[in-house]
């Protein structure tokens, strides 16, 4: 058995800390460690996994969604900013949407420099998915974008399977980060003059739809806990969009994504009885103008009208793959070798779909005997994720592009400096961590982490004081978090069953206990994705016992511990969100949640973003303040 007393404190010093190796960190390594060695500065990346296989491109990726072909004169930045506000029902953060867009197709040439392989079409040209997408070769997509974050800042200044756990402050001042090993008795002491959260998004906040024998499967990376939320959070910085999950629309129980289909083979998503919900509910969508009228049709308003067809008894939901590869095929029928090689390449390209990012689905489909040539396959929405990367926009509230914001947009609090900088001095983030910029997925991230990166070396230059680390925070951050070994360790011999004991609750047990109340209280998927002010207050009594609980949690071994404080950063995030719910008194995104009590769209009242920031200064994780921030959208 493991005890706190077991452990040797490992304390690095750095210049620039940057907390995750996902897609983003990957972006902030490899453009500070330009400037820093110009500047002869320090960066080093802590990640809790191995970099080369870690967070939501671990399986690897079918495609890039976001590419703007702006060089190539295909979109204008104005195109893909238009896209985001339409696609997040108005709400977004233009300047950083703008800025990324800018960016994000040098991030994409150098992953083909790198030895990506970016499908081409006999003309040299990307292969488009749909106009923003671009088709690849993706499963080893994570480990050529991490090997050049690796020999950017070279070896020794990586740490891998270390857990981030909390900021270190110099009262208002980010200066380092805590944790542990996840493989040897070691607490980690992280100093640094700037840090940089990149640990990814928050999934199994809510119940998933895959229980018992399919639990711990997602659509998103179980391993992302919510820690850059808890990170950002605990520091104090402003978040953004916490209201705003995302809830994909995936091949049932594989999760196997459908972009493809829609995009590439152009399916139909039709009810069980044939009728087309996109068409035959296009009318309902005028409830929800401009947006709704608008084009494309938002996701969370595609999501809705699936939605409508199973609550009237219409569903199950398929994707008709079967018609749509027919139909591709169909322009070969007069060439009959032509049309026997186009089917064998289109069944090949829908398998490689999944194989590429998403193989439990080409598993499943394998297990179930589908052949998507012949049969259709059910989706399904998913359980809410957090991620601000994708369709969903909750995050940090950062600091924007000074030569892109406008005054107005400078009056309404969008630029204080650095670029990407959080509310927080000193601590930077950006992908799934930064709120409000939607649609940047795995390349708009790296290009974010990019900008990130930058920004915080030229903060590290104008502040270039040595970290002042109180060594008292650290004695107590080091205890509260390997207390649970200790609990662990000194109660287990008073019960017969070391998983039932009255000193502690294991992080398993905790885990049900926090998405049982999600899912009923707070909108997920056993609730229909509908919650009200009466239930959310009710909610928020039953965390008050959770987090009363969160003390007495216990842990085993280094496992365990992991487990436990992913536990601790879903139930912040868990929390924050029930206070966005709560405070926007409409239903702004319906697909996403509904508030039975608010249920329309509330443009005169509503078209703001939602902004909370935790009181640090309290201690007391009930201490919030919530406000409305104006949207401001871009002159164009
Ligand atoms: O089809 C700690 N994404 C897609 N993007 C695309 O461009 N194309 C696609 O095809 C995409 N699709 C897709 C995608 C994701 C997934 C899971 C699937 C399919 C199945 C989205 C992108 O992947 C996503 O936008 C970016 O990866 C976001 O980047 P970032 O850096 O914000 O998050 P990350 O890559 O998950 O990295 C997180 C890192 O943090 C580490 N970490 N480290 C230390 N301490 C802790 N406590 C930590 N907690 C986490 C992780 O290990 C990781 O390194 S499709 O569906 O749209
Ligand atoms: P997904 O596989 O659902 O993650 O989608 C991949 C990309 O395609 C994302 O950019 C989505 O926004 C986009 N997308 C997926 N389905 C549709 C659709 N029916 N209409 C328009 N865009 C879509």
């Amino acid at each position: 058995m493991i005890k706190s007393s077991d452990f040797e404190t490992v304390v690095v010093e750095t210049d620039l800390l940057i907390c995750g190796g996902g897609m983003a960190a990957c972006g902030t390594a490899f453009e500070a460690a330009y400037w820093a060695k110009k500047n002869g500065l320090k960066v080093t990346l802590v990640d809790k996994a191995a970099i080369t296989r870690s967070g939501a491109v671990a399986m690897g990726l079918s495609a890039i969604n976001q590419y703007v072909g702006y060089g190539a004169g295909d979109n204008t930045l104005e195109d893909y900013v238009r896209y985001v506000r339409q696609d997040l029902m108005g709400i977004s953060r233009e300047d950083i949407v703008y800025d990324i867009a800018r960016h994000v197709d040098s991030s994409v040439h150098l992953f083909e420099k790198w030895g990506l392989p970016i499908w081409k079409d006999a003309d040299g040209k990307y292969v488009h998915e749909g106009r923003w997408q671009i088709m690849i070769n993706g499963e080893s997509y994570k480990v050529l974008v991490a090997e050049a974050a690796k020999n950017a800042l070279g070896d020794e200044n990586i740490y891998e399977r270390v857990f981030i756990v909390d900021p270190l402050m110099d009262g208002d001042k980010c200066v380092g980060a805590v944790g542990f090993s996840t493989r040897e008795n070691q607490f980690y002491v992280f100093k640094a003059k700037a840090v940089y959260a990149g640990m990814g998004g928050a999934v199994h906040v809510f119940r998933p739809r895959s229980t018992g024998e399919g639990l711990g499967r997602s659509w998103y990376p179980p391993f992302n806990s919510g820690s850059t939320a808890y990170f950002t959070i605990k520091a104090g910085a402003e978040m953004t969009c916490q209201e705003i999950r995302f809830i994909p629309i995936r091949f049932k129980d594989g999760y196997g994504p459908v972009g493809a289909w829609f995009l590439l083979f152009k399916s139909r998503a039709t009810n069980a009885f044939g009728g087309e919900y996109m068409v035959e509910r296009k009318a309902e969508l005028e409830e929800y103008a401009p947006y709704g009228t608008g084009k494309p049709i938002p996701a969370c308003l595609r999501n809705h009208l699936g939605m409508e067809d199973m609550y009237e008894g219409k569903g199950p939901i398929y994707m008709q793959t079967a018609e749509a590869i027919q139909n591709i095929a169909a322009s070969y029928k007069d060439d009959p070798k032509g049309f026997k090689k186009k089917m064998k390449e289109l069944e090949n390209e829908a398998w490689e779909d999944f194989l590429d990012m998403t193989i439990s689905q080409a598993i499943l489909w394998a297990g179930m005997n589908i052949q998507p040539e012949e049969v259709p396959s059910e989706i399904a929405p998913c359980e809410p994720y957090f991620i601000g990367s994708h369709s969903g926009a909750s995050g940090a509230w950062v600091s924007g592009p000074s030569d892109i914001v406008t005054d107005e947009m400078k009056k309404a609090g969008y630029d204080w400096g650095y670029n990407h900088m959080t509310t927080v001095k000193g601590l930077f983030s950006a992908g799934d961590g930064v709120g409000a910029s939607s649609h940047k997925f795995s390349s708009g991230s790296h290009a974010e982490g990019r900008i990130a990166g930058k920004a915080a070396i030229a903060y590290i230059l104008d502040n270039n004081d040595a970290p002042n680390v109180d060594e008292a925070q650290v004695e107590e951050l080091r205890k509260t978090i390997l207390a649970p070994l200790d609990l662990f360790a000194d109660n287990v011999s008073y019960s017969s069953d070391p998983e039932i004991n009255p000193a502690y609750c294991k992080p398993r047990q905790y885990m049900f206990r926090l998405q049982k109340i999600m899912d009923e209280y707070a909108g997920g998927v056993g609730s229909q994705f509908t919650t009200s002010g009466k239930l959310l207050e009710k909610g928020k009594e039953l965390m008050d016992f959770l987090f009363e609980d969160s003390e007495k949690l216990g842990a085993e071994d280094l496992h365990e511990l992991t487990r436990v404080w992913e536990n601790v950063q879903r139930t912040w995030m868990a929390y924050d969100h029930i206070l966005h719910l709560e405070f926007r008194e409409e239903t702004r995104w319906p697909g996403y949640y509904y508030r039975s009590d608010f249920k329309k769209l509330n443009e005169a009242d509503w078209k703001c973003f939602v902004n909370s920031s935790w009181k640090r200064e309290t201690g007391d994780y009930k201490q919030w303040e919530l406000k409305k921030v104006p949207v401001i959208n871009l002159p164009i």
